[in-house]
């Protein structure tokens, strides 16, 4: 994907920041004891996407509960990258100091984090929201904090993913062989496996070029980032699948989190706990909101998933054998009782 001429403005805004962020110096925050602490976050849209206003939340809820002095400086558009460039920079602690992050971007470090995401993990939202209010998720929180020294400060998301596609795909007939984008996991490319699709993991900035190209028909996302992104200019075709309700982590590194002063590590728990909650509320409410614009303005055409009850059905051995090979099968029961 090297003809960047033909992005979008904003698909080509993500495909810089990698190159931007490795050029830049490390977190500009002080000693722990020194009084100015400057906190860098990232987004990969821009002010109207829901995980950028839940970050602004955040900052807005820590400058609340702390009587110090904390800056941010939170960077949009994709100017630090894309989320597979986040990951690592958390890890080694450079370049930014929280975001919010897709599970399966984590899986590099951690493998069991995807379970998070995974598709048709969650019946409906009220399973969802169980799940997100109850402590099932710890022991994948624990692996991502010793694996990659990111700690998990709140949960967001809140948005339904659907097929994304070129051309209209209405049923499993149409699925069989489709060459879609799918996120890096392992776990996601073996459920569109198991669905018949010919799944191939993409880096998020450049999905708009390889549909336009016709490397691939399609990928699957959610409503804020389809409109925020303008997927729709390439992919009109939305398959309401509604495969996964997102569970998206706002992340801390592990090396800026214990640099700071004890009153503000309390003060950042606290918000990335409610900014967590402002986002799941904001993004699950505007995901049918943001289908609707898309279609009122032509965008975009929408179509049921003929049978979709079977695909459930199809994903289960996947999801047990991915659960059983990270010894989560107990996790995995818990969620799906609840
Ligand atoms: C959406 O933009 C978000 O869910 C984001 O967290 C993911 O990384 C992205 O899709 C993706 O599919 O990679």
């Amino acid at each position: 994907m090297t003809n960047f001429a033909i992005l979008t403005k904003a698909t080509a805004r993500l495909t810089m920041g990698a190159a931007l962020a490795a050029g830049l110096s490390a977190i500009s925050m002080t000693a722990a004891f020194a009084q100015d602490v400057t906190l860098r976050g990232a987004s990969m849209f821009d002010d109207n996407h829901a995980f950028t206003k839940t970050m602004r939340k955040f900052a807005e809820l820590v400058g609340e509960n702390y009587s110090g002095s904390v800056e941010f400086d939170l960077r949009l558009n994709g100017e630090l990258g894309v989320e597979k460039d986040y990951v690592n920079f958390l890890q080694q602690g450079v370049a930014i100091d929280y975001t919010i992050m897709a599970p399966s971007n984590m899986a590099k470090f951690a493998p069991a984090i995807p379970l998070m995401d995974m598709p048709f993990l969650f019946r409906d939202l009220d399973h969802w929201n169980k799940v997100l209010a109850s402590d099932a998720f710890g022991p994948l929180e624990a692996e991502l904090e010793q694996n990659a020294d990111i700690k998990i400060i709140g949960y967001t998301g809140g948005g339904v993913r659907n097929l994304v596609s070129s051309e209209p795909i209405a049923n499993l007939a149409d699925l069989a062989g489709h060459k879609m984008r799918v996120m890096g996991a392992p776990i996601q490319a073996q459920t569109f496996s198991a669905l018949t699709a010919a799944p191939s993991a993409i880096a998020y900035n450049e999905v708009y070029n390889a549909i336009q190209s016709g490397v691939i028909s399609g990928f699957e996302n959610e409503a804020a980032s389809i409109q925020n992104l303008k997927f729709y200019e390439v992919a009109p075709h939305i398959t309401l699948t509604k495969h996964t309700i997102t569970v998206r982590p706002i992340v801390m590194s592990g090396k800026t989190f214990r640099k700071l002063p004890e009153d503000l590590q309390a003060a950042v728990l606290k918000a990335g706990k409610e900014a967590g909650a402002f986002g799941r509320e904001l993004e699950s409410r505007e995901d049918g909101l943001k289908l609707q614009e898309m279609l009122d303005a032509g965008q975009i055409q929408v179509q049921e998933f003929e049978g979709r009850e079977k695909l459930l059905e199809m994903v289960v051995p996947v999801q047990d054998a991915f659960a059983a090979d990270i010894e989560a099968t107990d996790l995995l029961a818990n969620v799906r009782g609840m």
